[in-house]
């Protein structure tokens, strides 16, 4: 009789164990490192702030990333945006969001580099000749191979937007050769890149977080600075500059970043509306960012900054001149992937 006892006593313990063990599967579906909570959508607010004014590409981006989320979602998931730096620069805003205490940033990769260091590749001056190319391998299995090196620094990247094609403004003289870069006093992203190309030219770099370059400009702290021409007009630096020279020395993406704490909270559901809009509002705002780079050209002129093309010969010359910089980044960054990452460009340009 009591062995029968024991044995049912055994029986139902193992028994709720795995019952235990199976709600537990059901409710935390396991992705690649992410989970997910099955409770349909709930009533959420989203804290999404990016450095950019809402005039930008990026803020009407992150506008058209609200609509989508608010429609697909019935309303029950809203985004409140924050734009022009309100809840911080790039670096303090990523941080809010592994430590969870904000939902989304779309930042530039370049300030990244000391979380992911292989975003750095995109730094490399001269890389892309057009957009298109960039989208190709943003898109494709590199852009891919990054993002998923994100989750381990409980960071979600669910697409690359555009910030663009960078141009140097300063308070000097024209930048026609490299010559001319000589003693300029540059405000640079905080990328080591960056500021390493910038000395082989012969400037002097001085790494500065977004919102505080407006007034280094104005207090001649710095001589120049460089951004795409949303940027530039976005945030009027044509009030404190007299010169803007098209140098498209590089292109710069957005990352569009999530929590992982938020992330795994979400259900399935909620994952897919977020991961669709930024991907669909991703698209409009690269195509706003395309048009908005020849209008704002066109609305630079009209206020007095004295603008000039960079030939091609010249830009060669500064490619050449910092090509050291970006073979000693090469090894850091890993050239196997350094080497994919050209080899997909030759393919992309046959
Ligand atoms: O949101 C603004 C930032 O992303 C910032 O990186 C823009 O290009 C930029 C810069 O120069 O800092």
């Amino acid at each position: 009789m009591k062995k029968i006892f024991k044995a049912r006593k055994f029986i139902v313990g193992l028994l709720s164990v795995g019952l235990l063990f199976l709600s537990a599967c059901g409710s935390n579906a396991t992705q690649g490192g992410t989970k997910s909570n099955n409770h349909g959508i709930q009533e959420r607010i989203i804290k999404a702030g990016i450095g950019l004014n809402e005039d930008h590409p990026e803020g009407q981006g992150l506008l058209k990333f609200k609509e989508i989320v608010e429609k697909k979602s019935g309303g029950k998931l809203k985004v409140q945006t924050y734009f022009s730096a309100t809840l911080g620069d790039d670096l303090k805003m990523t941080e809010a969001l592994q430590s969870g205490t904000q939902e989304i940033t779309i930042p530039s990769t370049s300030p990244l580099v000391g979380i992911v260091k292989e975003f750095g590749i995109f730094d490399f001056p001269f890389l892309f000749n057009t957009a298109e190319e960039a989208d190709a391998i943003l898109d494709g299995p590199i852009g891919k191979k990054l993002l998923e090196k994100l989750p381990e620094h409980r960071l979600i990247g669910l697409a690359y937007w555009e910030n663009g094609f960078r141009n140097v403004t300063n308070s000097k003289h024209p930048i026609n050769t490299i010559d001319d870069f000589k003693g300029l006093k540059l405000r640079t992203m905080q990328n080591q890149v960056h500021i390493d190309a910038f000395k082989k030219l012969g400037a002097n770099p001085t790494p500065m977080a977004f919102s505080e370059v407006f007034t280094a400009l104005e207090s001649k702290t710095v001589d120049g600075q460089e951004n795409p021409l949303a940027t530039i007009k976005s945030n009027k630096y044509y009030e404190v500059q007299d010169y803007l020279s098209l140098t498209k020395h590089v292109y710069t993406p957005f990352v569009f970043l999530v929590s992982k704490k938020f992330w795994d909270s979400l259900s399935p559901e909620e994952q897919k509306i977020l991961q669709d809009a930024a991907v669909e509002a991703g698209k409009y705002q690269r195509e706003l960012s395309r048009q908005e780079d020849k209008k704002a050209l066109e609305e630079l002129k009209k206020t007095g900054i004295k603008i000039n093309e960079v030939s091609d010969g010249e830009r060669k010359k500064m490619e050449e001149a910092i090509k050291p910089v970006i073979d000693k980044y090469a090894k850091e960054f890993g050239e196997d992937l350094v080497n994919e990452m050209y080899s997909e460009l030759e393919k992309i340009r046959k």
